[in-house]
């Protein structure tokens, strides 16, 4: 027990009112070891501290209790996350404390190539880096105020001491700007989190001031991932030709994003055949709920905000919706090479900067009015008869010119066609070789064979297949 013991532990001692106080926070952990044989961290992860019948343990035990293991250190305690565009927040140990310090300030952010704005995040980024811990683990995060009004940050999820959990006016004073604030607490618990500003809520969170709090395991349950990934989803009004979002959008979002990214701005996923691969999916959007499905796989819904679901009560999914507020877990084997889509399966989320304030042109036939346009306005051309699959494409060729400070409403050119597909869209790459495992593989290259094309008179006669 001593060995597992850390120096802030020791240095807290001075915090209790004496010995008895530090016993029962011991036999706290012990008991809870012998209770079940497992550990120590299962009760803590589901907020149930088992501490009927110990009469000596002080308040302070129960609402901020002590570390009883060292720091987990990446690669020997957990597999570390990948952040897709992002990174993770990088902190250093004082007396056995992980210390961090994140800076909310203003960022000059790019969603896709051509469109950028600008939007409050943290430590010149938005979201805000990922912030990796493990369960056991004591936190202290310093917060700098850099914008221009007040802030605070809530660790969203987190089980915590009241007075940590960042709720302007009602548990904290406002941070003002310039000055820096200090959260600490011991993470009792592991899973997919948040952290967002909670002062002036819709302003600031619509400008971008949230990031992910990934908290791994002390002692998993199942085997560790060998590719963890972490995004964000969110909702943002750019019209097209401003820089700036516009927080007052209460419905009309026009831009939706995986950690801040628009497809084709998001960085895929890069996986080995064979790879046991998790998903981590947080949702801070406004207004929406996000059904995000994976193509080419079904797998397993095995974690919810509130920890991890029993192997007996876990799904096979394609799809997982996630509400706003919360988080959802995937894993599944990476056993199927190729470039799989995940995506949001509402539609009008897999689009950018999408007006809904024109006519509906599908089926309309221009007939003569295109060339007696063309006089008035030399360029013209109707859009927008057989779908809207061609604007993005009209862009990329040069047909047509985007509005300067905006992205297509749909997609990028993708191997065999242009994708019409923007928004909440990235992929997953599986590979059997990876020359590089951090750098993008470029587009599959299929097996002959294995690639729906045009059917041949041949297998349409073989086939009997007419018309
Ligand atoms: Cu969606």
């Amino acid at each position: 027990m001593k060995k597992t013991m850390s120096t802030c532990q020791i240095d807290r001692r001075t915090f209790l009112t004496g010995a008895a106080a530090l016993g029962s926070s011991v036999v706290l952990h012990r008991r809870a070891e012998a209770a079940d044989g497992v550990s120590t961290h299962q009760h803590l992860q589901t907020g149930t501290l088992p501490v009927t019948g110990e009469r000596n343990l002080t308040l302070l035990d129960r609402i901020d209790p002590k570390p009883t293991l060292p720091p987990g250190e990446p690669g020997k305690d957990y597999t570390p996350v990948i952040t897709p565009n992002n990174v993770s927040l990088p902190w250093k140990i004082v007396d056995g404390v992980k210390v961090y310090h994140l800076i909310a300030e203003e960022v000059a952010h790019e969603f896709a190539p051509g469109l950028k704005a600008q939007c409050w995040g943290y430590n010149g980024r938005v979201h805000g880096p990922t912030i990796e811990a493990v369960e056991g683990d004591r936190v202290r995060i310093y917060v700098t105020n850099r914008l221009p009004g007040s802030t605070s940050v809530h660790w969203h999820g987190l089980l915590l001491p009241n007075g940590m959990d960042g709720v302007a006016g009602l548990t904290q004073p406002v941070i003002k700007p310039s000055e820096t604030f200090r959260y600490e607490f011991t993470l009792r618990q592991h899973g997919t989190f948040m952290y967002h500003s909670h002062h002036d809520e819709m302003i600031q969170m619509a400008l971008g001031t949230t990031g992910m709090f990934v908290i791994h395991p002390r002692k998993p349950k199942a085997e560790r991932p060998d590719r963890d990934f972490a995004f964000m989803l969110s909702e943002w009004r750019i019209d097209v030709g401003t820089s700036r979002p516009n927080p007052n959008e209460m419905t009309n979002f026009n831009l939706f994003t995986f950690n801040a990214k628009a497809f084709p701005g998001t960085q895929p996923m890069v996986a080995r055949l064979g790879d046991r691969v998790r998903i981590r999916i947080a949702n801070v959007t406004a207004m929406n709920h996000h059904p995000i499905h994976l193509h080419g796989y079904q797998f397993r819904v095995t974690e919810t905000d509130g920890g991890q679901i029993p192997a007996s009560a876990q799904q096979w999914e394609t799809s997982v919706l996630v509400a706003i507020g919360q988080s959802r877990t995937i894993d599944f084997v990476a056993d199927e090479p190729g470039d799989w889509a995940m995506h949001c399966h509402m539609t009008h989320h897999v689009m950018n900067q999408m007006g809904d304030k024109f006519p509906n042109m599908i089926g309309v036939k221009p007939g003569a009015g295109d060339t007696q346009m063309q006089q008035l306005l030399p360029g013209y051309m109707t859009m927008g008869t057989d779908g809207m699959a061609e604007h993005g494409s009209h862009i990329e060729s040069g047909h047509l010119k985007a509005p300067p400070n905006s992205i297509p409403m749909r997609g990028g050119l993708g191997p065999f066609d242009y994708i019409t597909m923007g928004g909440l869209l990235t992929v997953l790459k599986v590979r059997e070789r990876l020359e590089r495992e951090d750098r993008d593989p470029g587009w599959y290259r299929h097996p002959k064979g294995t690639v729906a094309s045009v059917a041949s008179r041949d297998e349409l006669r073989r086939d009997g297949i007419t018309g």
